[in-house]
């Protein structure tokens, strides 16, 4: 790797799409796993093999339950094997039909979600000058078969809740958040898990705080909770006492030790991701036709994705020249959430004229990508990505002779 700080900055040549070698010599990756203490995750594991006690409600699962409640500051949380099932859980708990407002600019599993219950996905565009829903459009959206509205704090940015909650109410519909990106952020002063009806997590591996696999539902809801409980373990209210149609979404054993060795490091996870942040902010600032997707210092952030956008009018290069240039160094940028969920299968060829009532988001999906964070990415990385970045943007003209070779 060369060497960033006084040295001059890198030239079109130094790039491997011209002449150069890959800046980096291993792959890159957005998503690498952040880990705590090796050694306190292995006590805890040891201590479970030294129980035999693998799943099904674990003291493990419990005491992280209880944490994450705590720390959360809201009454209940259900652990689950991930985010997917929570919101399968969550949106059957609450008896959603019909149609279901939700945004198609999200990871396909919150849509998923809903056409797997057999609900309607209803796509939203987003809000101008934001990457999430937008209400004003949602509410043009209701019908009389809607039954819910379900936004997404993309990056960990709180949706717009105030006016969310004020529409939801006036329909009387059900309002559920997915949350998969927000952990540890908060909106007005308050972390993110308290509101609508109740909120989902993801503790992916490739999340910033994760449990290997797994994720969470939160819900002030003591009813809500219970039946949520009922379901994640195939409805069994006791020996041999089946009382609803339930599944099987249980978090295990090992995968809370993860979440609670985790959790003792998150302040470490956060420092890092935020000094990246600070890294990509400052050195892209000045470009222009390039735009870093900000976040508020004034409330808890998680820092977890960098996103950017390219105007290719204002820059000459298109986000996927980008992509590609980065790629030519290994670094695995991602193209999030491209191309929108309305525009993949099944939602394609069910809903195919659902972009003409996604302009901002069919925009969006073309200038948006995501680059590499977390604690495999060294402040020396993410300066050396700037760079590389900041050399192609100075001859787009050539960037993009040496990618039609
Ligand atoms: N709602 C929203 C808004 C979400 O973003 C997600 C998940 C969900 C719901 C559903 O949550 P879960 O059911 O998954 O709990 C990844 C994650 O798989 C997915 O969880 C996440 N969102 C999404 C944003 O990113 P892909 O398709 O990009 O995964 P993949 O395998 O390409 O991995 C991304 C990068 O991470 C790669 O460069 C490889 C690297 N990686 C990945 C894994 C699994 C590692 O370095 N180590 C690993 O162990 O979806």
């Amino acid at each position: 790797m060369k060497p960033i700080c006084g040295s001059p900055a890198l030239r079109l040549d130094d790039l491997a799409i011209a002449t150069g070698r890959p800046h980096f010599s291993e792959l890159l990756h957005i998503g690498r796993p952040n880990v705590g203490s090796e050694e306190l995750l292995l006590e805890r594991i040891r201590g479970m093999l030294r129980r035999r006690w693998f799943t099904n409600n674990g003291p493990l699962v419990l005491e992280l339950e209880a944490r994450l409640a705590h720390f959360l500051g809201v009454r209940h949380c259900i652990l689950t094997s991930n985010a997917t099932i929570a919101l399968e859980l969550a949106f059957r708990a609450l008896e959603l039909s019909g149609e279901v407002i939700v945004p198609s600019f999200t990871f396909v599993a919150t849509v998923h979600a809903l056409q797997w219950i057999g609900v309607k996905p209803v796509f939203c565009d987003i809000a101008p000058g934001s990457h999430n829903l937008d209400p004003e459009h949602a509410a043009r959206l209701i019908t009389p078969r809607t039954s819910a509205i379900v936004g997404v704090h993309l990056w960990g940015k709180a949706c717009a809740h105030q006016r969310l909650a004020a529409i939801a109410a006036q329909h009387r519909l059900r309002l559920v958040y997915d949350a998969s990106h927000a952990f540890a952020c908060s909106t007005n002063g308050q972390l993110i898990g308290s509101l609508g009806d109740c909120e989902i997590f993801s503790f992916h591996a490739t999340k910033f705080f994760n449990t290997f696999e797994g994720g969470a539902i939160t819900t002030a809801s003591t009813e809500l909770a219970q039946k949520l409980r009922l379901l994640r373990n195939f409805g069994f209210a006791g020996i041999d006492q089946v009382v609803n149609l339930g599944i099987n979404g249980k978090m295990s054993e090992i995968c809370a030790a993860m979440g609670l060795t985790g959790l003792e490091s998150l302040d470490e996870f956060i420092a890092a991701n935020r000094r990246n942040y600070l890294i990509y902010r400052d050195r892209l600032a000045a470009l222009p036709g390039l735009q870093l997707v900000r976040f508020d210092e004034s409330e808890r952030q998680n820092y977890q994705y960098v996103v950017i956008e390219i105007d290719e009018a204002a820059t000459g290069l298109s986000r996927n020249d980008l992509l590609r240039i980065l790629e030519a160094e290994n670094v695995l940028a991602r193209r999030y959430f491209y191309p929108g969920c309305h525009r993949m299968e099944p939602y394609r060829t069910l809903y195919p004229d659902a972009g003409r009532e996604l302009p901002r988001t069919e925009a969006l999906t073309e200038r948006v990508l995501v680059l590499p964070t977390g604690l495999a990415v060294s402040s020396r990385d993410a300066e050396l990505i700037c760079e590389i970045i900041i050399a192609a943007l100075r001859s787009p003209a050539e960037c993009k002779h040496l990618l039609s070779r």
